[in-house]
C-alpha cells in the first residue's frame, strides 16, 4: 500500500470510530432513503446501489442501479429488514437502466412507487407503478408520467392533496429543461443569474399523473430574492423532500458539489422557501440525500454514506439519527462524524 492508501484508510477508521449511526444494513448497498409511516411502521424506500461496472463519468453513469428493495422498521431503533425485490428495471416496459432515488405515497388503502430511470433515449424520466403492500412488489404502469422529468421524485402528504416534487442538476438533466420544456442546448445557469429550482405539482387523485403543469421550486436568500446559480453552499442541486412542522412547510435538498444537506421554510407547499441553514455537515461520498420523518411524536433523519464500502461513492449505506426542531422551529445541524 502506497503512504496515500495508509492515511486515506486511517483517515476513514478515524470516521468509522466516531460515527454517530451504523449502517441500517450491510448485506447490500442502498442510498437515498425515503421513510414514511405506513400501518403504524416505518417503510423506507431506498435506490440500491450495485457496482454495474460501468466507468465514472460526470454524468453519474457509475451510478448503475437496476432495481429496488424497500425496508421495514417498527422503529427507528428496531433492526431494518429487507422485503426483497419491490421493482426491477426488466418489468418497466420504457426505462433502460440507472434506477436512481425512488418514494412512496399511500392513498385509499393502494401503494404508489415513484422513480426515475433513463429512458432508451438516455433521458431520465419518472415513473409510477402500483402496489397493495407498502412493500410491494409493484406493478410499473407502460410509460412514464407526463409532465414529469429529471430524477430524486419525493411525493409529500398534505392531508387532502398529495404533491410529487422532483429535479437535480447536472447528471440529473434538470438544467436540460426551462418551464417544462426539454432542449439539450440548456445549461446550468451561471454567476448572479437565479438558480434552477427543483419543480412541484400536485397529483391527480388517482396518484397516476400529474393534476398540473410542474412549478418552480424558489428558494430565497434572508434578503427575499432567489439564492444565486453561483451560491454552491447554498442553492438547490437534487434530493427535494418537503414535511410540515408546527404548521409551516420545511423544504430540504442536497447542494451536490459542496456536500450539504439545507432547509429553507415557507409557508406553501408550493413555496416559495427562505434559507435557513445547514440539516447534515457532509457524509464520506460525494452524494448526500436525505429524507425526514415524524415517528411516535419525534422527527428522524434517514441519510446515506459511503463508509461501509471504504468510500467507494456509488456503493452507500443507510443510516438514521434524531433530528432536533429548536422551539423556533430552527433544525439543529447535524455532525455525522460528531461522535
Ligand atoms: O443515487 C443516485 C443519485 O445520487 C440520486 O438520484 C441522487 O440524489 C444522488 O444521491
Amino acid at each position: 500500500a502506497t503512504a496515500g492508501d495508509e492515511a486515506l484508510s486511517a483517515e476513514l477508521d478515524l470516521l468509522t470510530s466516531r460515527a454517530i449511526s451504523q449502517p441500517l444494513v450491510t448485506h447490500m448497498y442502498t442510498a437515498d432513503p425515503s421513510a414514511h409511516v405506513f400501518e403504524g411502521r416505518l417503510y423506507i424506500y431506498p435506490s440500491h446501489d450495485i457496482d454495474a461496472g460501468t466507468p465514472f463519468d460526470d454524468e453519474g453513469g457509475h451510478f448503475g442501479m437496476q432495481d429496488y428493495h424497500v425496508l421495514r422498521m417498527d422503529s427507528p431503533h428496531a433492526e431494518a429488514v429487507d422485503c426483497g425485490l419491490a421493482l426491477h428495471v426488466c418489468d418497466v416496459p420504457w426505462a433502460k437502466r440507472q434506477m436512481w432515488a425512488p418514494d412512496a405515497a399511500c392513498r385509499n388503502g393502494r401503494y404508489y412507487f415513484y422513480f426515475p430511470a433513463k429512458d432508451a433515449q438516455d433521458v431520465f424520466r419518472i415513473g409510477v407503478a402500483v402496489g397493495d403492500r407498502p412493500e410491494g412488489p409493484f406493478t410499473a404502469r407502460p410509460e412514464p408520467m407526463t409532465g414529469a422529468y429529471s430524477i430524486d421524485p419525493a411525493v409529500f402528504d398534505d392531508g387532502d392533496a398529495h404533491y410529487l416534487y422532483f429535479g437535480g442538476i447536472w447528471g440529473g438533466q434538470l438544467q436540460k429543461y426551462r418551464d417544462n420544456v426539454y432542449a439539450p442546448e440548456h445549461a446550468e445557469p451561471l454567476g448572479a443569474e437565479a438558480a434552477l429550482g427543483a419543480r412541484v405539482a400536485r397529483l391527480r387523485d388517482d396518484m397516476l399523473e400529474l393534476a398540473e403543469p410542474t412549478r418552480e421550486v424558489v428558494v430565497l436568500d434572508e434578503h427575499g430574492a432567489p439564492l444565486r446559480a453561483d451560491d454552491h453552499a447554498r442553492r438547490f442541486f437534487e434530493g427535494p423532500w418537503v414535511h410540515r412542522h408546527a404548521g409551516r412547510y420545511y423544504f430540504s435538498y442536497s447542494t451536490g458539489n459542496t456536500h450539504l444537506l439545507c432547509y429553507a421554510v415557507g409557508d406553501s407547499p408550493y413555496g416559495p422557501f427562505t434559507y435557513q441553514g445547514v440539516i447534515l455537515e457532509p457524509v464520506v461520498g460525494w452524494t448526500t440525500h436525505h429524507s425526514i420523518v415524524e415517528f411516535e411524536g419525534r422527527w428522524w433523519l434517514y441519510y446515506h454514506d459511503a463508509l461501509l464500502s471504504g468510500g467507494v461513492t456509488h456503493l452507500r449505506s443507510l443510516k438514521v439519527t434524531e433530528l432536533h426542531h429548536d422551539d423556533d422551529g430552527r433544525i439543529r445541524t447535524i455532525d455525522p462524524y460528531g461522535g
